[in-house]
């Protein structure tokens, strides 16, 4: 474990009341795991706006089954980023729906981008990215990642 370090915080007395309250909800049992929560997310989106920087994403979606050419034009765009795509699983959710997750690395800019085509076609009912970077976590871990 790495050397911890306390400071101090002061913060308005209403303030806190509801910060205790949030993190209580969200099943924080102290404030330091919370605040130290807080502050990974902060730098993960900060190297996420860094359009060059390696991310990791997770884009779900929702399609319609029955809409033509819709599965082609998924998998075509897919084929196209393989370099960017971990892994993708398939659900047949029901007679009308299927339900795909897609795992992806790379540029964040790339990344966005695909998600923004693969949502933006027509049978496509929902859909989200979700970005993460391990940059937040540890400065040094880039050493780890293997690149393929
Ligand atoms: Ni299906």
């Amino acid at each position: 474990m790495k050397k911890l370090i306390r400071f101090g915080v002061s913060m308005e007395e209403n303030l806190l009341g509801q910060f205790d309250k949030l993190i209580t909800k969200k099943g924080y049992t102290n404030r330091s795991e919370a605040i130290r929560d807080i502050v990974r997310d902060k730098l993960v989106d900060e190297s996420i706006q860094d359009e060059t920087g390696k991310v990791f994403g997770a884009l779900v979606y929702l399609y319609d089954h029955h809409k033509r050419e819709l599965e082609k034009q998924l998998a075509n765009l897919q084929h196209k980023h393989f370099h960017n795509i971990i892994s993708t699983s398939h659900v047949h959710l029901d007679h009308d729906h299927c339900f795909e997750v897609i795992l992806l690395r790379g540029d964040a800019r790339i990344l966005k981008q695909l998600s923004e085509k693969l949502l933006s076609i027509n049978g496509v009912k929902h859909g989200k990215l979700t970005l993460t970077s391990s940059l937040g976590k540890q400065s040094n871990s880039s050493h780890h990642i293997h690149k393929h």
